[in-house]
């Protein structure tokens, strides 16, 4: 080495040990002890909650959803988004405040490795006692990737009922109409009535822009066919540490607001159709706020499942009329036309 370049060496291991010295330096300088920014003072909650919650209606909430009566045999929905968000343990948290006891439904993944758990599409029918069950089935599907994970194709033919129970997805390769398993006649019901994204309020700011592309072709072919979408946020416990404390402060807390915001402005769905939420995952014993919040998002979801549903009827019952008519129509006049006919004979 050159003497000139070892110089320059023994420079550059100097410096970080000058830099570390330097906040004491500027205090010192200061005259005082005190750091030269002082750490800002704001409150990290909300002087009033900015959503009002039916914190003491679980009863009522619970007995709406038990009796719900759609318009259609049976809703479906179905669950998207990154691997680990919370989609299983969603699944199972439903079914757990339906069934009134712990509930394993949907496996959950504990040993988070980025990769997908969930491979299988696995249509969840919601237990309402033994044999029988709720008007309610729940879709869950492989994780969102930046790369890997479920395709934005797969996940659209499964809004469009083209996928079958226990189809195994493949990164590399979506469903297509050349292969036996695809629904190429699908009805009403073998589609997706609410498209419902899982987010985890701990990791949306940390999520990979390939999430969010998927994401925004999901949520455009959803659009054109005017399935409602919703957001969950999960995991609003290890978002923000007063919510941790206590769940009834998640509409004070500033730091779930911002969460939501981040939801609302990287999905493009506006901040009413997102509901925070906190799934049983340690509990093993009935928590009333984590009810609160997951109950009173699976209302709204019924009910904008079943709005869905009812639209497409209506359409579906006056296409049908309007074809009636025409085929009426041109009996009519091909009648009136041989009628004609045959008294100009
Ligand atoms: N603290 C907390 N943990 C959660 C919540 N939701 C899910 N988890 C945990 O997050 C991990 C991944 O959840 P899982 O449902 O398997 O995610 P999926 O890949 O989207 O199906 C599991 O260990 C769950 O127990 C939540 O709301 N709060
Ligand atoms: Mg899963």
């Amino acid at each position: 080495m050159f003497p000139e370049e070892l110089m320059q060496a023994l420079e550059r291991q100097k410096r970080p040990s000058q830099a570390k010295k330097r906040p004491k330096d500027c205090c010192q300088e200061m005259g005082n002890n005190q750091p030269a920014h002082p750490p800002r003072r704001f409150s990290p909650e909300l002087k009033r909650p900015w959503r009002p919650v039916a914190w003491s209606k679980n009863d009522e909430i619970l007995h709406d959803v038990k009796e719900f009566k759609p318009s259609s045999e049976v809703l479906r929905i179905v669950l998207y988004g990154p691997t680990g968000a919370g989609k299983s343990s969603f699944i199972n948290s439903v079914q757990r405040i339906l069934l009134g006891r712990n509930a394993m439904s949907a496996l959950e993944n504990s040993t988070f490795t980025g990769a997908s758990f969930t491979k299988k599409m696995k249509i969840h029918k919601l237990k309402k006692g033994r044999g029988e069950h709720y008007p309610l089935e729940i879709v869950d599907i492989m994780g969102l990737q930046h790369s890997g994970g479920i395709t934005a194709d797969d996940i659209i033919s499964v809004l469009k009922g083209h996928v079958p129970d226990k189809y195994t997805f493949n990164p590399v390769s979506s469903i297509t109409a050349e292969k036996p398993e695809y629904k190429k006649n699908p009805t009403l019901y073998d589609k997706v009535h609410c498209l419902v994204s899982i987010l985890s309020a701990d990791s949306v700011s940390r999520m990979e822009d390939g999430v969010f592309v998927k994401m925004a072709e999901v949520r455009a072919a959803a659009s054109e066919q005017g399935i409602p979408q919703v957001i969950v946020m999960t995991k609003v416990d290890k978002a923000c540490e007063q919510v941790n404390q206590d769940l009834k402060k998640v509409y004070t807390s500033k730091k779930i607001k911002e969460k939501m915001d981040l939801c609302s402005i990287n999905s493009g769905i506006s901040k009413n159709a997102i509901y925070p939420v906190k799934n049983y995952a340690e509990e093993i014993t009935k928590d009333d706020g984590i009810e609160t919040l997951i109950l009173t998002a699976l209302r709204d979801i019924l009910n904008f499942a079943n709005d869905y549903v009812e639209q497409e009827e209506e359409e579906r019952d006056l296409f049908a009329r309007a074809r009636k008519q025409s085929r009426h129509h041109s009996f009519t006049s091909s009648f009136c036309f041989v009628a004609n006919q045959h008294q100009n004979f």
